[in-house]
């Protein structure tokens, strides 16, 4: 048998839940939900579903806002998740629905009764183009109405729809026609929470889509996408709702294996690697009830971390004179950079994209010293205490002139700021990709003492959340007071002695959403119930709240399509 890459492997067609879930224990947990989206998509729509998408949230162990540094993360899959049961709209349906049978048109329910009816219809504009011959109609991209302005639920079924009609309905093919599609959406992934509710939304909205084309099916099978291929159509849909993800979230939620975390790196592809945890380890995920609104605040928080994490890296390799620029003639080609390039040039193992080398802790190490040194004396404004520097001085120190500058790295995040924190955002970024690869180097140690591997890896969840807070200004003073509740475990007194919590820190984008941490496997209900009762806004709540908001997590299985077969 051939053992594929994890992210070469195909999407996994299951016809039981069992497969879907990776247990049958987990499954049980599920069925009745199963059950419910299957009933209610006929109650809704007067016909069964052909297919149910599935994909799960994720809940990053380490490694953040360093994805979009083309830095390799440490997430795993978790079992909460999005399920889309689908189908064709048979044309025996067709009289009840206002917008009838029109090719690819959508009617859209979701079974959280927040969320109301949507029906909308792709358009593909064809017009007589002055660059082709008179007589031929010149055929445009398809296109969805994304409304970026606030958040829409739809606008994440949107975009996985948009990635599937460009990437499998060739817009120069007039016989290539979606059918209209029925789709009904639950989920139990909490929205805001960092546990990453918009790329499993994204992602099986992508998988109903492809799934009630027929794309999974017979003939059409040998053009279905890859694992890879997926992540790749799901981060490109997810920059359409607004925000300029890194490749994180859409990789640990198709990619993930039961069991397992995973080390996902981008350069000189994404690769993704499943990676054993000690045994003693459990994951606690706790939500801060501070909900993250990623896309409508992005401007301000996370594409403006995007944008000074990218500035950063072309005010350094201006500094240190690389060459990333591509010339023709007396132009010069600007193009982004990250902060993984520099150091790769630098440290002289770049060639042609193709170097992995930096996936080595050691020569990180030694790349890492040299930049930040350099990173210190010239990311940091040249007057003053302050650590943050003026647009004026950050294009001056660019070396590219201002029109440029702003198109290049402005243009897109439409930041409303004047200070940029280029130096604080480049020493977390670095030395985040260090803790990295130390905590996927102390799970892939063979043998060795168990406790003192959960105290190290602890020790790098601790430091990497007092670095978000402090250096990447990403965490939120009730995120870190949930932290500061976790860490006071070791206080406790469980009977078989002090409690047993190792780390804890914030995990995804921040600014609010959950924290995630390591605590012993034989103390975690101990764990929970002190986390339940210390911090103060769960004060109040039902037990069946508190379940959904502190819950320990075992690493799950990714995304998949589940097949009627009857
Ligand atoms: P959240 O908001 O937690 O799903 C976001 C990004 C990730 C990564 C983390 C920070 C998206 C879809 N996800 O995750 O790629 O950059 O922030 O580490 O934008």
């Amino acid at each position: 048998m051939t053992v594929l890459p994890a992210a070469d492997a195909p999407i996994p067609i299951f016809t039981t839940l069992k497969e879907v879930y990776g247990s049958l224990a987990t499954a049980a947990k599920h069925a009745e939900r199963w059950d419910q989206l299957v009933r209610e998509f006929e109650t809704k729509f007067g016909h069964k579903p052909t297919y149910v998408a599935r994909a799960p949230g994720r809940v990053n162990l380490i490694g953040e806002h360093i994805d979009y540094a083309d830095f390799g993360v440490l997430p795993a899959a978790i079992e909460h998740d999005i399920l889309i049961a689908c189908a064709p709209r048979p044309a025996s349906t067709v009289a009840a629905h206002p917008d009838g049978h029109a090719p690819g048109s959508v009617v859209a329910e979701n079974l959280h009764t927040r969320y109301t009816r949507q029906v909308f219809m792709p358009t593909r504009r064809h017009t007589l183009g002055d660059d082709v011959p008179l007589d031929a109609v010149r055929v445009a991209p398809w296109h969805l109405d994304i409304d970026k302005s606030e958040l829409r639920w739809e606008s994440y079924v949107k975009a996985g729809y948009y990635g599937v009609l460009n990437h499998f309905f060739s817009p120069s093919s007039v016989s290539s026609v979606p059918v209209p599609v029925d789709i009904l959406v639950t989920g139990n992934v909490p929205p805001g929470s960092g546990l990453s509710s918009s790329a499993a939304m994204v992602v099986s909205s992508t998988l109903a889509f492809l799934a009630a084309n027929g794309i999974f099916d017979g003939e059409k099978a040998p053009t279905k996408p890859t694992k890879g291929e997926l992540v790749n159509i799901a981060m490109e849909n997810e920059r359409r709702v607004g925000v300029n993800s890194g490749g994180m979230d859409q990789s640990a939620s198709v990619i993930a294996l039961p069991g397992s975390a995973l080390y996902v790196s981008f350069v000189p592809s994404l690769h993704a690697e499943p990676i054993g945890l000690p045994r003693d380890a459990v994951f606690v995920c706790a939500n801060s009830l501070v909900v993250s609104n990623k896309a409508e605040s992005a401007k301000h928080q996370y594409n403006l971390r995007v944008a000074e994490t990218l500035a950063a890296a072309r005010l350094l390799s201006h500094r240190l004179n690389l060459q990333v620029d591509s010339t023709d003639g007396d132009n010069t080609k600007r193009r982004l950079v990250t902060l993984r390039e520099v150091l790769a040039r630098k440290s002289g193992f770049y060639q042609d994209e193709q170097d992995a080398q930096l996936e080595d802790l050691g020569q990180l190490r030694k790349g890492l010293v040299d930049v930040l040194g350099i990173a210190m004396d010239y990311l940091l404004p040249e007057f003053g205490n302050r650590t943050d520097i003026s647009l004026d001085e950050m294009i001056n120190k660019s070396g590219m002139d201002e029109a440029e500058f702003r198109e290049v790295y402005l243009s897109g995040v439409d930041a409303e700021t004047t200070k940029f924190e280029l130096y604080l955002r480049a020493q977390h970024v670095l030395e985040e990709a260090l803790k990295v690869l130390k905590f996927r180097e102390v799970c892939l140690a063979g043998g060795g003492n168990e406790e003192s591997k959960l105290q190290t890896l602890g020790k790098l969840m601790n430091d990497s959340h007092d670095s978000c807070h402090r250096q990447f200004d990403c965490s939120h003073p009730k995120v870190n007071d949930l932290v500061r509740v976790a860490r006071s475990f070791r206080e406790v007194e469980t009977g078989r002695g002090k409690g047993r919590i190792y780390g804890s820190r914030m995990t995804g984008a921040g600014w609010g959403g959950c924290t995630v941490s390591l605590v012993h496997r034989e103390d975690v209900e101990a764990f929970i119930k002190h986390v339940k009762k210390k911090y103060a806004s769960y004060e109040g709540m039902s037990e069946e709240d508190l379940a959904s908001c502190v819950f320990a997590t075992e690493p799950g299985m990714g995304a998949c399509v589940y097949k009627f077969t009857n």
